[in-house]
């Protein structure tokens, strides 16, 4: 049975790098239907059957840019069988703000920590164990440019997206947004996809307005009396309060992760 592979990461964080890898020659460039964004597939190294599409370079997956549209849509449309997100292990804190996202999405990931190489060089260190406990995904360590680690990573994907199981989403809001979410969700139960409903909560939380066109007035004016309500009572806007909590979850992933080598030593070392 053939599986369908998404690998997502941010601009530069050795996508097309780590894309030519995955499918060496054999790859298909064409464009995401109706825009002129240019969309690559090929079929995955030793895995005839695997096919890995590379979605356009994100930051994140707001309603704001065409490329975020193209990312997300596939995954919300088409369903990958599972995710690869390639994070640049150089600059954790900016790439795991769009891992938060993707792991909302109801689809299996497997992180691929790219330039393990420069993180090693550095002498700095990522527990890449305790990474996968936190974000509850499995974590492999890579370098695209030095060719390390791929036959694990390509494992692990075909892996998981043989199994088609989604364990579901780790990261909890702070309380009071939970409450909404959780309301949110109870409003979109049936209209979308178990496993979506957590990613449509959010975004309709966040007043996306490309995702509001998928639902009724009725259900969008209840889910906007939900977010007013969280709103005052957090004094911010609802697309601060999320950004503002991914940060926090984030920072406080790092701090458990990663350690910096020592920078110079002072007189009583
Ligand atoms: C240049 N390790 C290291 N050290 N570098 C990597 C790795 C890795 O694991 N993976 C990718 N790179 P893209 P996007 C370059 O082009 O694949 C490097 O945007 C240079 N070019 O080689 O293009 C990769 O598709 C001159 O670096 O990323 C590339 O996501 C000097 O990261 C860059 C230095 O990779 C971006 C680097 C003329």
């Amino acid at each position: 049975m053939s599986i369908k592979i998404a690998l997502v990461g941010n601009p530069n964080c050795g996508k097309t790098t780590m894309f030519n890898a995955m499918t060496g020659a054999n790859q298909y460039v064409g464009n995401w239907p109706g825009v002129t964004v240019e969309k690559k597939e090929g079929k995955l190294r030793g895995y005839p059957d695997a096919v890995v599409t590379d979605l356009p370079g994100i930051y994140s997956l707001s309603p704001y840019t065409l490329e975020e549209v193209v990312s997300r849509n596939y995954i919300i449309d088409e369903h990958p069988d599972v995710v690869v997100n390639l994070v640049d292990a150089t600059n954790l804190e900016r790439n795991l703000y769009l891992t938060t996202q993707v792991m909302e999405m109801g689809i299996p990931v497997v992180i691929a920590l790219n330039m393990m190489d420069v993180v090693k060089k550095n002498g700095d260190k990522i527990d890449a164990v305790k990474m996968s406990n936190e974000l509850g995904c499995p974590v492999v360590e890579v370098s695209a440019l030095k060719g390390t680690g791929l036959k694990e990573l390509f494992d692990k994907a075909v892996e998981v997206g043989n199994a088609k199981t989604y364990s579901g989403h780790q990261h909890k809001f702070a309380p009071a947004v939970e409450e909404a979410l959780v309301k949110i969700e109870g409003l979109l139960e049936g209209k979308v996809p178990q496993a979506q409903l957590r990613w449509h909560a959010v975004k309709l939380f966040e007043r996306d307005d490309k995702v509001q066109t998928k639902f009724d007035a009725a259900t969008v004016n209840s889910v906007d009396e939900i977010t007013s309500a969280c709103e005052t009572a957090l004094d911010d806007d609802s697309e601060s309060i999320i950004t503002n909590e991914r940060y926090e979850y984030i920072t406080s992933i790092i701090g458990k992760i990663y350690k910096k080598a020592r920078q110079g030593m002072s007189v009583s070392d």
